[in-house]
């Protein structure tokens, strides 16, 4: 066949993606199972799948990281990624997306998962991988399977094309036609598909449903166009080599049918795969290549609890092997201390991995997710910068013990390596640790990681929020430190005018002292100790837009010192704040805030449950059927917005942040603050 010219050789990387329990790992398993790279297909619920076996991912009964395994099919090995459905690791998906030659995007007919699956194909159209859809869980199908198509081509920017068409035993589905072979099949449970004549309705139905296949193949083939308006059967070659194209070029999405659980569909998929998916010379082609040197990229990094550290990498040309030393475009790597081929969690050492091959490097040192790895005398550009999502939930962690603090510090570097959608920010101020990444499932695995694989039990608590507090209205007050004790006395005596200053205006300090009443090496003292006075204002928090003048005091010829001084601002400020109508300030930030356009009017009631206030609402650019909707709110409701936020909107909403002004809050609110702060620092 003809196809044989366009199909690609060598080892593939394919990534399974999709929404949250579409069946994606149970996929991989049923991939695995019927290419005899395992014994038995193992399933989720007894759980002893190849994918899904960190400690973690069992526990949550989820995805929460991707799982690399290979497989050999028809003489070519095949890696496949499982990805994380769940947003919150997107990023795992994201980052390993760029090696691969083809995505197999899972999903289910249902119309709640479809803003997921817009999602996923966004990533996958940004990222130009050709893709495929597979619909799952075809055991479980009714007669609503004819609305594939218009269920799910809302969620793809590229056409949808259906491969096949279900045919039905009463009102089970019990087998398919490959609209491309012309053949029909009756599905057997684990086992291939049988072939069967095509004949009665099920040649009628194929009929109408391989023209409209052809229709959207010509879309994009003039000669194809006009075979099919002069009624000419295009050659059955003709047809794959376009299916190929325009699968290559992503102008077509094709869709195909199955049921992992059952090992249904796995077959054509494979062979779909092998024949039309493009190889690793497109991939690297697309990526940016450059020929000389040899180049992998890693797509993902695991620091595993004994110690070792394996860089899951695919080699993009040359050939890579024990020995080898690689650098990124920032410097050294590391030297290759083994390749391993990987089965999950297993690994097993293996020879050099040539063009194409997906394995996992040992002990490059220096080496993150994410980055370009080559072997000659210049290192290789980055391919693709890969830049995960701003963060949007944050959570303070600390070492329950004290001999840990060091420890975590260090854990948590090996766990920004492996997923940089995670960033640790030091807040000196409060004494915190805060962990930010994206959403309440990624912190708690980021946690639970620290006590499995590093042995450093933690303690989460919110973070604490940046209150500061202010003065309403001004006064002129004196502080006078005088100490006589036996020989040596201290003596400062200064007069502040204190004022309110603009919101954002910080600190001033100035002086108008005449005569020397104060004299002028003392005065940086005095300022000394108005600033540290002002780090504890009398609500508790530190005081900020406040105008100190030193207007007159007096000194001692032998009493007085710095010390002196610094006691005597000090004081003047303790005094005189609590007369100046203290008042809190909280940080407000601007929040934009984008959905699917359904779920917009819910973020009106969102908002006025969080102090927030809606500044306005547009369409989203460049995304059909969403919106962005652009608020105020306060630090402290930020906190885990995103959680009801995702539960508005079946969890593909989002929002970024940025500070934008403090405020002042008195009530209620704030007395609870006030009493929150004192009856921590007592
Ligand atoms: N009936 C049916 N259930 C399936 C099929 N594939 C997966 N499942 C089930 O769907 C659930 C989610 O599967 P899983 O593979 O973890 O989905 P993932 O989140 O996409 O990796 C599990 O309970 C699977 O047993 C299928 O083809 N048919
Ligand atoms: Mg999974």
């Amino acid at each position: 066949m003809a196809q044989n010219g366009t199909r690609a050789a060598g080892p593939r990387c394919i990534a399974l993606v999709g929404p949250f329990q579409s069946g994606k790992t149970t996929l991989l398993e049923a991939i695995l199972a019927r290419t005899g790279a395992i014994q038995r297909q193992g399933t989720i619920d007894a759980g002893n799948t190849v994918g899904d076996a960190s400690k973690e991912a069992r526990h949550h009964q989820m995805s929460v990281e991707i799982s690399v395994a290979t497989a050999s099919f028809k003489g070519d090995n095949y890696t496949f990624v499982d990805s994380p459905g769940s947003v919150e690791f997107v990023h795992d998906m994201r980052a390993a997306l760029p090696a691969v030659d083809a995505a197999v995007v899972v999903c289910e007919l249902d119309e709640k998962k479809v803003p997921q699956l817009q999602l996923i194909l966004r990533e996958l159209e940004d990222q130009k991988i050709p893709r495929f859809l597979f619909l799952n869980k075809i055991d479980k199908a009714d007669a609503t399977i004819h609305e594939v198509l218009r269920v799910l081509q809302p969620a793809s920017r590229s056409k949808l094309l259906l491969r096949q068409i279900p045919t039905f035993s009463g009102d089970i589905v019990s087998g398919f036609v490959d609209l491309a072979l012309e053949r029909a099949f009756v599905y057997k449970e684990h086992a291939p598909s049988q072939v069967i004549p095509l004949e009665g309705d099920a040649l009628d139905a194929e009929k109408t449903a391989r023209f409209s296949m052809l229709e959207t193949l010509a879309d994009h083939d003039d000669e194809l166009m006009e075979q099919l308006l002069e009624d000419v059967q295009p050659p059955r070659d003709k047809v794959f080599d376009d299916l190929s194209k325009e699968l290559r070029d992503g102008l077509v999405c094709p869709v195909l049918l199955g049921s992992a659980t059952r090992t249904n569909g796995v077959l054509r998929l494979m062979k779909a795969l092998r024949h039309e998916a493009p190889g690793v010379a497109e991939t690297a082609k697309r990526l940016g290549v450059k020929p000389g040197s040899s180049v992998a990229y890693v797509l993902k990094t695991i620091n595993s609890s004994h110690g070792g550290k394996m860089s899951v990498a695919r080699v993009l040309s040359g050939k890579i092997g024990d020995g080898v030393h690689l650098a990124t475009p920032e410097g050294e790597a590391g030297r290759v201390a083994a390749v391993f081929k990987l089965m999950g969690q297993q690994s097993e050492k293996r020879g050099p991995a040539e063009a194409g091959d997906t394995v996992a490097f040992g002990k490059l040192d220096h080496a993150k997710t994410g980055d370009t790895l080559s072997d000659g005398q210049q290192a290789h550009p980055p391919v693709v910068k890969v830049v995960p999502n701003a963060p949007v939930l944050s959570v303070a962690v600390a070492a329950k013990e004290r001999k840990d603090d060091v420890k975590l510090g260090q854990a948590l570097n090996k766990l920004l390596e492996e997923d940089p959608s995670i960033t640790v920010v030091h807040n000196a101020e409060a004494h915190e640790v805060v962990l930010w990444g994206q959403g309440e499932m990624q912190l708690r695995v980021a946690t639970e990681r620290l006590s499995d694989r590093f042995g450093i039990a933690t303690a989460s608590h919110k973070p604490t929020v940046g209150y500061r507090e202010t003065i309403k209205k001004g006064i002129v007050q004196r502080g006078r430190h005088k100490k006589q004790s036996g020989g040596h006395g201290q003596y400062g005596d200064v007069v502040l005018d204190i004022k309110p200053l603009p919101r954002g205006a910080g600190f001033a300090f100035s002086e108008e002292i005449k005569g020397g009443v104060v004299p002028r090496n003392y005065i940086p003292s005095v300022e000394e100790g108005v600033i540290d006075a002002l780090k504890h204002g009398p609500l508790g928090f530190p005081v900020v837009d406040i105008a100190a003048k030193l207007i007159d005091g007096s000194y001692h010829t032998v009493d007085s010192s710095d010390m002196a001084f610094q006691l005597a601002g000090r004081l003047a400020v303790h005094e005189g704040l609590p007369q100046c109508q203290p008042v809190l300030l909280e940080p407000i930030y601007q929040v934009e805030i984008v959905c699917p356009s359904e779920a917009t009017a819910k973020m009106n009631a969102l908002m006025s449950g969080r102090r927030g206030q809606i500044l306005g609402f547009d369409t989203r650019a460049d995304w059909d059927g969403w919106d962005v909707v652009r608020v105020q709110m306060p630090e402290s409701e930020i906190g885990d917005l995103i959680v009801e936020v995702r539960s508005a909107t079946a969890g593909v909403g989002s929002f970024t942040f940025k500070f934008d002004h403090m405020a002042e809050l008195v009530g209620r609110t704030a007395d609870q603050i006030v009493a929150a702060r004192k009856s921590q620092a007592a």
